[in-house]
Parts: C-alpha cells; structure tokens; sequence
C-alpha cells in the first residue's frame, strides 16, 4: 500500500517526547514528564483579545438561580486572595511558586445562587475557547478568578483581565481571558477535551490523553513564546 505518512497529531508528538527525570527536593512537586521552566510560556489559541473595561463582562448561566452579569470593577471589589503555586502544562513545561492574586472561586460562589444539579462547569473564553471541570474542582483553596500575577495585572497574553487559575489540573483548563461561567447537569467536553486530551488532566496522574487522536494544527511546545 502506498499510504502517505500520516500527520503527527499533537497528542501523538507530546507522547512521543523524551524529558529528563528532576531529582533532589523539587521532585515532589514535579509530575512524571514534565521539565521545570523558569520563564513563563505564552499559550493559546488565536489572538491575543483587546478590551475595553468598561464594556467587559463575565456572564454567569446555566443551573443558577439567576443568570449574572459582572463587570470587572464588581470583581475588584471582592474580597482578593493570594496564592502561591506549581502549575504544569500538557506540553510538559512545569513552573513552581507562581504567585497570583485574585477572587477565590469558593468565595465568588457565595454570590451566586447554584442549583444543586449545577455539578459541571464550563468556563468560556476568547478567542473562543471553552474548558470543562467539575465543580467540585473548583473549591479548593487554591483555585482563582485571578486578576494579578506577580502582583501585577495579568498582562494582556497571560489572560488580561481575567483568567483561571487551577494548579491541580493541567493548565489548559485555566482559561485565559474568560468570559463566561455555565453550570450545567451533565459534564460536556470543551475545545482540548473534545480534542485528544483527557477529561481530568490531573497531571500527579499523567492524565494527558483521552487515547482519542485528532488532528490538531497547532504545535504549541515548538512555536511557543515566553516571558
Ligand atoms: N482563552 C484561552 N485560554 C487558554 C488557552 C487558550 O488557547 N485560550 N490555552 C490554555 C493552555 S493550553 C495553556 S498551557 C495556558 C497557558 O497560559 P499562559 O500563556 O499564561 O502560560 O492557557 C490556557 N488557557
Ligand atoms: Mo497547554
């Protein structure tokens, strides 16, 4: 047969990776398969969005008592919490003691109304991203609608102004530029999730691939740039 070679996917590349083991310490807090970066990677999809505050919102829907509006000032206005945390991204760059500072996502629930059968959620970001997480991945301590890093304003290709912050799970689900929050009955796939990519992503358990493969044009780990 004279099939040509078949293009990589992305799953495909990152599996086939070879990294050096960390040792001493740190290695505690390095997952199996990732490499330690001091510099901070830039990833995503499309580009970078510009905004007007005045005119940004956060739309939070679904199984809600009642749909809610923020604008970025209420935001500002809640109580602002501070963490310091390893984050680890599918692409095998892994970062320690990144500082952040914004609403816990605990805290932010207290303001709204969640119906019991509200267990998924949903995050929507520019330029058209979507992650999925159960809720009851967001009630740790460490979890942020972060505004700040570095106790700075998250710069505009990090996420300004807001953007997730879930250390326990493989970066992709920290939605940068997020704007929108469903709740929802039943779990449903967001854009890597419905992509080759497992649906926890808990990286302590190397839960990188969903064992589905399809094509994805974007090679992040080659292209990336950094701070
Ligand atoms: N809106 C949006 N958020 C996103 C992405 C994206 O493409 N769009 N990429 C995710 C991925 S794959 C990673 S690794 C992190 C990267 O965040 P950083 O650029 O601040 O390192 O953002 C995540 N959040
Ligand atoms: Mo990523």
């Amino acid at each position: 047969m004279t099939e040509g070679k078949k293009k990589l996917t992305k799953a495909d590349r990152i599996k086939q990776m070879r990294v050096p083991v960390v040792d001493g310490a740190l290695a505690h807090r390095v997952p199996a398969g990732q490499v330690l970066t001091e510099r901070f990677p830039i990833l995503h999809e499309g580009e970078v969005p510009e905004y007007n505050l005045d005119e940004w919102t956060l739309r939070v829907f679904g199984a809600v008592g009642e749909e809610r509006i923020f604008r970025f000032k209420e935001l500002q206005a809640l109580p602002q919490t501070q963490v310091l945390v390893d984050i680890h991204c599918v692409t095998r760059w892994s970062k320690l003691d990144t500082a952040w500072e914004g609403v816990r996502f605990r805290d932010f629930l207290e303001h709204m109304n969640i119906k019991p059968e509200g267990r998924f959620v949903m995050l929507y970001a520019d330029q058209d991203y979507e992650t999925n997480i159960a809720l009851d991945d967001l009630l740790g301590d460490d979890i942020l609608l972060a505004m700040k890093y570095d106790g700075e304003p998250l710069s505009p290709k990090h996420g300004w102004p807001l953007r997730l912050v879930i250390p326990h799970r493989y970066f992709w689900k920290s939605a940068k530029w997020l704007r929108g929050i469903e709740f929802m009955k039943e779990d449903r796939e967001g854009f890597w999730e419905r992509n080759g990519f497992h649906n926890e992503a808990d990286p302590f358990r190397e839960e990188r691939f969903s064992g589905e493969a399809l094509p994805i044009p974007e090679d992040e780990w080659e292209k990336k740039e950094f701070d």
